[in-house]
């Protein structure tokens, strides 16, 4: 697959503002929020979509919810409770092809979502 601009933010060839981070998971603020709290936590190891992962890839998808989940109740986010998305090509509304999971969080969410 290609780099992103995700890519070069985990190899801190660019800036971000990075909240979050272990061995295989880094989180940073979007810079385009959609809620007062929009963080996109993204595997070290890159995976382009959902449609891309594979069995091999069940451990690490599952580290990067988990760190969601984690950032989320060490920010304090877990009792009002949160969001997670994960958007997948065009109409999932994906537009870098670096599998991310957003977390949004500090206002109630609607549903169905747009
Ligand atoms: P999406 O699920 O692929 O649409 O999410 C991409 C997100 O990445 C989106 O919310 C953008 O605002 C955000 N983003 C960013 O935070 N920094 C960037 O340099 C770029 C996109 I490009």
């Amino acid at each position: 697959m290609g780099d992103t601009i995700f890519g070069k933010i985990v190899r801190r060839e660019i800036p971000a503002d990075i909240v979050y981070e272990t061995d295989d998971v880094l989180a940073f603020r979007d810079l385009n929020p959609q809620a007062p709290v929009h963080v996109l936590f993204v595997p070290k190891h890159a995976i382009a979509t959902l449609n891309e992962a594979t069995p091999a890839d069940a451990e690490l998808i599952g580290k990067l919810v988990l760190a969601a989940a984690d950032y989320a109740k060490r920010e304090g986010f877990d009792k009002d409770g949160y969001r997670t998305v994960i958007n997948c090509n065009e109409h999932g509304g994906q537009t870098v092809f670096h599998l991310h999971v957003h977390l949004l969080a500090g206002r109630r969410m609607h549903w169905p979502p747009g």
